[in-house]
Order: C-alpha cells, then structure tokens, then sequence
C-alpha cells in the first residue's frame, strides 16, 4: 500500500512509520513539527534525543534499507495538503496530526486555540484532500477513550442501540470529553461520520488509552530511533511519567483519589491496532469504531505495579497523592468493550511485573538526563 502518515514525528507516528515501512509498504511521513515546538517553549523536552525526521529515516534506511520519505509542512494550509495529496496519491492515511496534550490544551486562550484551529483544521483540509485525489482510500484516524468520558454505563465500541418509545435505532455512543483537546476528538469523530454518511469516504476511528513504552520492533537497540518519551506534565502519558518519576526518586504524583481508570496498552500494540486497522478497511461510507486498549486499571493499581517493580530493581519508591489539578471523577464506575481488535487478530502485550521492570531499566538508561523541575503539574483545569 501506499501510507501516508499524519504526524509522523509523533510517539506514535515515528514508531508507525518505521512499522509500515519495514512490512514493504511505500511510506511519505508527514509532520510540522508543531510538539516539537510546543515542548521546547514550554520546556517539556523528552527524555532521550529524537533526531529530526529526515535525520531518522536516514539512520533507520542505514540499519534496515527500508525507505521512509519525508516531508515537513502544516495540515492546516490547505495548499499543502493538495500538494502532498496530489503527488502521493495514498491507499491509506493514517492521521496522527494532532495537538495530543489534554494539559497544554487547557493551559489558557491561546493554547486552547491552536488545539481547535490545528486539529479541526487539519482533520477538515485532510477530509477535503482525500475527496479531491483520492475518494476510495482508507483513513485510520486515531481518536480517544477519552471522547466517552467516564459514564456510568459501559462504554460500547463506538455505537449505543438506543430503545426510546418503543422504536430502536443506533447512534454514535453518547460522549463527554472532560479537556479541550479530548472534545476536538468527538468534534472530528462527528465530521468523519457526516463525510462518512453523505460523501461515501472510508474511516476507521480509533479511540485509543493511554499507551506506554519506549521500545518497538524496529528499533530496539538504537536510542535514535525509539519515540519520543515524555514524562513532563504536558505530554507524558501517566506509566510513563510515573517510570521517570520512580528512577528520579520523586514520589508518585497520584493526582486526587487515584480512583481514576482508563484502558491502558503498549506502544507495540498500538502498531499492531493501526496495522490491523489498515489490513481491514471500512467499506464505502462506513466509519468503523473500535476501543483501542488491552487493560483497564485505575492510577493507584498503576502506581502499585511501579512500585513492586521498583523493589526488584532496588528503588525505594514513594507515592505522594496531591491536589487534582484536572476536573474528572476520581472515583467511578468503568467498563469499555474493546473485542474488536482482539477479534481482528491483536495478540496483547500485558504489563507484567516482568514487563514494568523492563520498562524501568530502559527509563535509568537515561536517569542522568531526567529534569525534575519537569514533573510537577503546571496546568490547573479552568483555575477561574
Ligand atoms: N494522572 C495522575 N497523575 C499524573 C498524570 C496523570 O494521576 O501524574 C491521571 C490523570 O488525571 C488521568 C489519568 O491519570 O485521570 C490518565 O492521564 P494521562 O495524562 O495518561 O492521559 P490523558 O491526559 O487522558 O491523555 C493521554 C494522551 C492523549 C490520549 C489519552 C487517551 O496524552 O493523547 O488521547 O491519553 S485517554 O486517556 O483514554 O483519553
């Protein structure tokens, strides 16, 4: 296939690029490098070096001879969309290209807007983009659990059969994001379903937990090639920021109750969904949904597993439960579906004792580089 990937200098986009290239498809990257940006002025680098996209598909063709081209521009200028849609002509687009911090979008005016403008935006050109060059192939767009929220019924894979008076039908199931950026999610999935419903385009959404990880097939020795890691306040998903956190020695930043929970997964079973996702694609005017995650716990079941895994390894590791500064239950009923991808063939990487301990040991291949001042949250939700 040709792919296009959408963000491609992302935690998951560098990681899908490599993935998709080295199983023979033609791969163009794209990227604007706006995260890289945004952590630079906030000061959220991540912990190992990330070199810049050219740079890596050069050390990744030099490893492994597969080809990943690249190219730098916003997908948010229409113009450049048609260019790089016109020119590359992909069966499937794989649209990572999103602000992806629920924190920095909530930071004030400014951040929220670039969050609406850059992923409403870029999902709109996109849309028009494949319309215009390429109206049969298949978009993967990686959406959020976070779009559902936490109701208090189950969380069904994208659609709800509703009973009301006696008559049945079936609906998007009902969402309630609880961050600027997780709504601009639902705001996507709504526009992906009306050009789905009344243009005939092809989508999968994905509604993905938060992922953790640092190594993938394709890069397990080569700290150049791995993604981006975060562990600042801003883009660090909760595992990976609480595994710098134990290598630092800094106390678990519980935030609240800890009764929080989400369906978490590997960054490796990220690139089998999105894979899988690619293999099956939705029909003409079909959007397909599937709950992207392997295994649900709460952040106190997490912090727990951190700190058995850190006794092995000889860490003294504390956890310090601090003021939430997220509006979100802390405590609260939580149940998702997510037998679609199963049932598409995805073989799970659960975190084991042994699984976080590896973890650990990747993160103290780099404690020397760790920034403490990094870790605290620096975003209130809404603090009027
Ligand atoms: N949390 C803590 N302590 C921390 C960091 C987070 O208790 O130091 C809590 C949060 O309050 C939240 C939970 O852990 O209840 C998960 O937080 P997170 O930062 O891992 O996840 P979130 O902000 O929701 O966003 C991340 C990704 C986002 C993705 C989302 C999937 O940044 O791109 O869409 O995970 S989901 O959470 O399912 O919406």
């Amino acid at each position: 296939m040709r792919v296009l990937i959408l963000g491609g200098d992302g935690y998951l986009g560098w990681p899908t690029s490599m993935n998709f290239a080295a199983n023979g498809h033609e791969v163009l990257t794209v990227d604007n490098y706006m995260r890289r940006h945004i952590a630079m002025d906030t000061d959220s680098m991540p912990l190992f070096d990330n070199p810049l996209l050219d740079q890596r598909a050069a050390i990744f063709k030099k490893e492994t001879g597969h080809d990943i081209n690249v190219r730098i521009g916003d997908l948010a200028d229409f113009r450049f969309v048609e260019s790089v849609f016109s020119e590359f002509k992909p069966d499937c687009i794989i649209h990572y290209a999103e602000q992806p911090s629920a924190p920095y979008s909530m930071r004030g005016f400014e951040e929220a807007k670039k969050t609406f403008d850059n992923n409403l935006g870029a999902t709109f050109n996109i849309i028009w983009g494949m319309l215009n060059h390429c109206p049969d192939a298949h978009m993967v767009k990686l959406g959020t659990m976070g779009e559902y929220g936490t109701p208090n019924i189950d969380i069904e894979e994208g659609y709800l059969e509703v009973e009301h008076k006696g008559r049945k039908d079936k609906f998007l199931f009902p969402r309630q994001a609880g961050s600027l950026y997780h709504t601009t999610k639902v705001l996507d999935t709504d526009l992906l379903y009306f050009y789905c419903r009344v243009y005939g385009l092809r989508v999968t959404d994905l509604m993905q937990g938060p992922v953790y990880g640092v190594v993938t097939d394709e890069a397990t020795d080569n700290p150049e090639l791995w993604p981006n890691f975060h562990y600042d306040d801003q883009f660090g998903t909760l595992i990976n920021r609480f595994l710098v956190q134990a290598v630092a020695g800094v106390p678990l930043t519980v935030y609240g109750k800890g009764g929080q929970t989400r369906g978490y997964l590997d960054v490796r079973d990220t690139l089998q969904c999105v894979m899988l996702a690619a293999n099956n694609p939705a029909g003409k005017g079909e959007l397909k949904i599937y709950n992207q995650f392997v295994e649900q716990f709460s952040v106190n079941q997490i912090a727990d597993k951190v700190v058995k895994a850190g006794k092995e390894l000889g860490l003294d590791v504390a956890v310090n439960p601090i003021p939430n500064p997220r509006k979100e239950m802390e405590e609260h009923y939580y149940n998702a579906q997510h037998s679609g991808l199963l049932e598409l063939g995805l073989k799970p990487h659960y975190l084991t004792d042994e699984e976080m301990i590896n973890l650990l040991k990747t993160v103290i291949s780099g404690k020397d580089r760790i920034v403490e001042r990094r870790i605290m949250p620096r975003v209130v939700w809404n603090k009027k």
